[in-house]
């Protein structure tokens, strides 16, 4: 059944019975991100079918059939629209006596004679608006049946940061516009007001440009390794669509064209734009591409400015994003246009060269009145006292810009970026690494100390990032931005004094039904703690669990899915027998996390054999080919035998980009005993693809989108036992950070840290 009728069925149901208006709905007064100031008075004010609004303009009056619209879809009530001012029972939407107030400022009050917000802009309204629906049950569908009574009260609010945003990057992986404007319409509830748009990388074009067509039709292609293709453009139509939706909305689009790095898929379309005219591929791997826009060439700024051009005919708002991030200048020093440049210019280095590029940029903007946004690399050369800057690299360039007079918005990677792991990465669905629970962001001052006092001003707010090289999928993005978005909306628009962690974690709730509401697929923390799903044990084993913000916890032992009912969890577990332990976390509305399912094993240690002979070192063999699974390697004649003596000098190729040739993959065997050092518990840990030891198949990835290892665990005797290490396409993803080496690490059950298995520690 479509599940937006469900409410809607209920609610027919629930209309035959009396409602109970014994009492005020909303006592509680959630909302979020929380108000300035919030007076509870005395009264109610009781909503019913009879309510009306009242409009005195027509702008308001969009405003009010917005949510007149939002509220029917919720219940089929309809509520009209009034002109007569004195009308009773209303909800007055007023410019009147407004001038002292901020753009987006709204006061919401809530009597018993009637509900008035006031606001100097249909911006301001719609905020007051807003935050009016959150103080309805609206999403919980038994309870909106009128009339309701609505406590009265006072509420005056406005923003302590005017730039509130959150950044998609659609290069990496392409998202629908029906996605775009799902997102666009959670977001402005919690009055989030800008939309950056990455739209331009080196994986993927993806905008249409009328003068440029190969832009899209070369430049929005990425061809994988394994063949497949990734691809996927918006048209002018849709960007349009998309603009006015969030407009609709009070959001700003701000989009980025990333110049002069990041920029291949460009050059694939028209590699005339680069320094050396080579032949170019749109890039297929993530990280840093050393083909970039040549700064020598005149067709360059021409280019630029016509698509600016058109672009100006789509995004309606002041800020563009250019980019200049990660610019590797090989290129620049290797090019007799950009030395002939830089010398006819008196520039220093390749440093100042960007900034004469960007300096360039800004000029063909500000033809088109719009002002430039970089992010703070560009910095480095110096930049003109217009440029406004987005600190991503961390907190100093932000700093630096601001106390310079240069307007900042600021998204500190170790911060803002939603692409990073909200929880455990052990434990948690791949992400692109680093480390940012929920607390993390709504603990986070956008106003470091080190900003002068008559500069901080110049720090406009924060935006959330997402970069998407590992969300595959619309979920995804949903799962790492929701609730950490919340929580900087929440950073952007409520006065620090007023945060309180503690109190936004109960709010959360509220919020959670809204994102239900909206089939949103949100984080719920994860129980943490065993880090790999088997716990081997010789007589027995306690396990614990945690999670990165207060959530309840509920288990079962007996292979049955663990629901509202199962037993709660509280404090460590103790297992003397196998046990198949399942356990989750479930939220105060009942929805629950993913299911962890841990094997509990009572093993005996396994014996070790006897070698006859033996050398240090392991034996490396190598099969041909492409897999995407250990079970495609049928042919296993292999190419080449040969000796490594540390596990970090078998054979791996690091793929760059277009110079993948498929003639070097290889699928690759390490074989050989591990020396274990005494009888125990042992856990071990790798990111390739198979690793078996005395015959146990101990760690299977499974899955080609791997990226940090994983972990398990077996018992066994002092002394030699088999070892075998499986990986494919010669792609060794290391240790989190390192992925250009193999590794496969151990511990001892009773130890916290990883130690490498060395070369002392392997033969064959
Ligand atoms: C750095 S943030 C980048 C992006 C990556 C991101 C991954 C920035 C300006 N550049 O191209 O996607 O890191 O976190």
């Amino acid at each position: 059944m479509n599940l937006r009728i469900v409410p809607f069925l209920f609610l027919m149901i629930m209309a035959c019975k009396s409602p109970d208006t014994s009492s005020p709905i909303n006592k509680s007064l959630s909302v979020t991100p929380k108000p300035l100031i919030t007076n509870t008075k005395q009264g109610y004010f009781e909503l019913t079918k009879e309510t009306v609004f009242i409009c005195n303009d027509s702008s308001s009056k969009v405003v009010a059939n917005f949510f007149i619209e939002k509220i029917k879809t919720v219940t089929d009530l309809s509520f009209s629209i009034s002109i007569d001012t004195t009308a009773k029972n209303s909800i007055k939407l007023t410019k009147e006596g407004t001038s002292n107030f901020g753009d987006e400022e709204y006061h919401l009050s809530i009597e018993e004679q009637g509900i008035q917000i006031k606001a100097k802009t249909d911006k301001g309204l719609f905020y007051g608006l807003q935050t009016f629906l959150q103080l309805l049950p609206l999403y919980e569908n038994d309870k909106m049946v009128l009339p309701i009574k609505i406590q009265a009260v006072e509420i005056n609010d406005k923003p302590r940061f005017v730039w509130r945003g959150m950044h998609l990057d659609v290069s990496r992986h392409f998202f629908s516009i029906d996605f775009i404007k799902k997102q666009l319409d959670i977001l402005a509830l919690f009055k989030i007001n800008k939309f950056h748009w990455h739209l331009t990388d080196d994986q993927g074009w993806r905008i249409e440009i009328k003068k440029y067509p190969k832009l899209t039709e070369i430049g929005s292609k990425r061809k994988n390794n394994d063949g497949s293709y990734h691809e996927g453009f918006y048209t002018q139509e849709e960007v349009k669509e998309v603009v006015q939706y969030a407009k609709e909305r009070f959001i700003d689009v701000v989009p980025e064209f990333d110049t002069p790095g990041h920029a291949i898929a460009i050059l694939a379309a028209y590699p005339e734009l680069s320094c050396h005219k080579d032949s170019y591929e749109v890039r297929n791997l993530w990280g840093v591409e050393s083909s970039i826009l040549c700064a020598g060439k005149e067709e360059t700024y021409s280019f630029i400015e016509d698509v600016i051009k058109e672009l100006s005919a789509l995004f309606p708002y002041e800020y563009y994003h250019m980019g200049g991030d990660e610019v590797p200048k090989d290129q620049w020093k290797d090019s007799p246009l950009c030395q002939d440049l830089k010398k006819r210019k008196g520039l220093k280095d390749e440093n100042e060269l960007q900034s004469y590029f960007m300096s360039r940029v800004e000029k063909i903007l500000s033809k088109y009145q719009k002002k430039m946004i970089g992010w703070d690399e560009i910095l480095e050369g110096g930049i003109t006292p217009t440029t406004n800057i987005m600190s991503w690299q961390g907190e100093e360039g932000g700093i630096k810009a601001a106390n310079k007079g240069h307007d900042v918005i600021m998204t500190p990677a170790k911060f803002c970026y939603f692409n990073f792991y909200q929880g455990d990465f052990k434990v948690e669905p791949l992400a692109f690494g680093g480390y940012i629970p929920l607390e993390k962001v709504y603990t986070y001052d956008p106003i470091p100390k080190e900003i002068e006092e008559d500069k901080k001003k110049h720090i406009l707010g924060a935006q959330g990032n997402v970069w998407t090289e590992y969300t595959y999928k619309d979920e995804t993005i949903e799962y790492l931005l929701y609730p950490r978005i919340i929580a900087l909306a929440e950073t952007t628009w409520t006065q620090k004094e007023n945060k309180k962690y503690d109190d936004f974690l109960n709010r959360l709730h509220e919020a959670y039904n809204i994102l239900d509401y909206n089939n949103i697929e949100y984080h719920i923390p994860l129980p943490e703690g065993p880090t790999s799903n088997k716990i081997a044990f010789i007589d027995s084993v306690n396990v614990s669990f945690t999670t990165t913000h207060p959530v309840k916890m509920v288990y079962t032992t007996d292979g049955t899915n663990p629901d509202a009912n199962s037993k709660v969890y509280a404090d460590t577990l103790n297992f003397t027998k196998n046990t198949d332990l399942r356990i989750i976390s479930i939220l105060k509305n009942g929805k629950m996390s993913a299911i962890r399912n841990i094997s509990v094993v009572k093993e005996k240690p396994l014996a070790p054999v006897t070698l006859s002979k033996e050398s240090k070192g392991l034996l490396m063999k190598e099969v041909k080919g492409y897999f995407t699974n250990v079970t495609e390697i049928k042919d296993t004649a292999k190419i080449r035998t040969s000796a490594i003596t540390k596990i970090k000098d078998a054979n791996t190729t690091y793929h760059w980009g277009h110079e993948v040739n498929k003639d070097n993959f290889r699928a690759v065997f390490l074989d050989g005993y591990i020396d274990i050092p005494e009888d125990g518990v042992y856990y071990f840990a790798s990111a390739q693809d198979q690793v078996w030891i005395a015959g146990q198949l101990v760690l299977n990835y499974n899955t080609p989108l791997k990226k940090h290892p994983i972990e398990s665990s077996i018992a066994l005797q002092k002394g030699k036992h088999k070892l075998k290490i499986v990986y494919l396409n010669n792609i060794a993803k290391g240790w989190a950070t390192d992925w250009n080496t193999v590794e496969l690490k151990y511990r001892k059950a009773s130890e916290e840290d990883y130690r490498e298995v060395d070369e002392n520690m392997i033969f064959h």
